[in-house]
């Protein structure tokens, strides 16, 4: 993904065919990360599309906006929020850690359960992977100037025993959220297997969470296949983003289960621990260092873009096409009925829908009258007659008082902004 928008910055001239070749690549990309067909058909033509109909901010480069698209359909794909901890303060709350060994799930176990501490839960753990020696002197030895309770049985060799009597144990020491470290290597995969299907069956977790390691890429999304078939994975802990590595291969693990990723590790120290942030990941998947300046910069134009806009309204040069197009725009953020029925306004709720509907309609009308018109009568529709209104309706499928009407509504809209224009200048600023 990286040589593909690396490329794609380094071609001279941006038109259709680097776009389409952009697209292609990143297409090819997605598919190799096991990422969903349908997904990534529609990544690609949603980057496409948007790449060729969207307008060009003063002062932004063509290479720059289709940057921003990819980054902004990619950021898509993982959920636009960062992560969010949707941990319960009030009942039990349990969690599961799967992973392959070495991945770091005990680490990340240790990391998560000081982060939740620190959030003001009452946090333990359970040490039931009975597989690897010294698993459990590792956890306390991570814990140890936390004060969060480890419970481990020694000697016991049933993990689903263990955890039963570790719930037990910590709930009445008052326990709230218990996060369980299971084994991650066995005599075979399938015996592996086998022991997280039984902790599942018997436990039912709240939260089976799978521990990725970033560096893995491609083989993650085998590894969730396997651990998901055991035990569904809810949520995705991605540890080591600290390494040279990107973390691509989460996207795989991402398509595999349908889970989120909601913690990454960033080093090897127990508060090197963030939530997910999708935007900031996609950054570094694409090596895109300064997206965040990126995107302030089309902020700052669209601004500007209002801005001159805005000034061009006061001036009262506000042509019957921009009252339209203004009408317009309102209506790409979704019909107007839902957008109305938003505003913080007293008595939007007792807006009958069907009115709703019709202004919906309506805006819809005059698009096309406004379409069926000549330059010349929208700069000035003093110009229009009753001949012009004819075939402006008959052009436009609509009737001749639909024409009049667009005038009227018009000519009072203008005659609002020239009254606006009075008003004191700091208003103005606030409009
Ligand atoms: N740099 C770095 N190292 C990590 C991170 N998480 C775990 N490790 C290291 O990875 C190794 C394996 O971790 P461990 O928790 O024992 O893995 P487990 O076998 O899955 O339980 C240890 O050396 C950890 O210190 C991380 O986010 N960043
Ligand atoms: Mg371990």
């Amino acid at each position: 993904m990286k040589k593909a928008i690396s490329k794609f910055i380094s071609s001279t001239s941006v038109d259709v065919n680097t776009v389409n070749e952009l697209a292609r690549d990143l297409q090819r990309s997605l598919l190799i990360g096991d990422v969903n067909v349908e997904l990534v058909q529609k990544i690609s033509e949603n980057v496409k599309r948007r790449a060729l109909e969207e307008k060009l901010p003063p002062g932004i480069s063509r290479k720059d906006q289709i940057i921003k698209i990819v980054y902004e359909e990619l950021v898509k794909l993982l959920g636009e929020e960062p992560a969010k901890l949707k941990i319960p303060r009030d009942r039990k709350y349990v969690i599961m850690m799967v992973g392959i060994h070495g991945f770091g799930k005990t680490t990340s176990i240790a990391k998560l359960a000081f982060y939740l501490k620190k959030n003001g839960y009452d946090v333990g753990v359970i040490c039931a992977d009975t597989y690897r020696p010294g698993a459990c002197d590792q956890l306390e030895q991570l814990l140890r100037d936390t004060k969060i309770p480890v419970y481990r049985h020694d000697g016991e060799k049933d993990p689903v025993k263990i955890v039963k009597e570790g719930i037990e144990k910590l709930t009445s020491d008052g326990v709230k959220v218990i996060l369980i470290d299971t084994a991650g290597r066995h005599k075979s995969q399938e015996t592996l297997m086998e022991e997280i299907r039984a902790l599942q069956r018997e436990i039912k977790p709240d939260e089976v969470m799978l521990v990725i390691d970033a560096g893995i890429g491609q083989q993650a999304g085998v590894h969730a296949k396997a651990f998901h078939e055991a035990a569904p994975v809810g949520s995705i802990f991605l540890t080591k983003m600290d390494t040279s590595a990107k973390g691509g291969g989460a996207l795989s693990a991402i398509a595999f289960t349908n889970a989120r990723i909601k913690f990454i590790g960033t080093g090897e120290r127990i508060d090197d621990i963030e939530l997910f942030n999708p935007s900031r990941y996609v950054s570094r998947l694409l090596g895109l260092g300064d997206i965040e300046g990126l995107l302030e910069k089309f902020r700052l134009a669209e601004l500007e873009m209002d801005k001159k806009r805005a000034e061009a309204f006061m001036r009262g040069e506000f042509t019957l096409e921009q009252f339209v197009k203004q009408l317009k725009d309102l209506r790409k953020a979704g019909p107007l009925s839902k957008l109305i029925s938003k505003l913080p306004l007293p008595g939007v709720q007792n807006i009958p829908d069907e009115a709703l509907r019709n202004a919906d309609k309506q805006i819809d009308k005059w698009y096309a009258i406004v379409c069926s018109m000549t330059p010349e009568e929208r700069i000035d529709p003093h110009i229009i007659n009753s001949s012009r209104i004819k075939r402006i309706a008959r052009g436009a499928g609509v009737l001749e008082k639909d024409v009049k009407n667009l005038i009227k509504q018009y000519r009072l809209a203008k005659k609002f902004m020239k009254t606006a224009k009075r008003l004191p200048k700091k208003f103005l600023e606030k409009v």
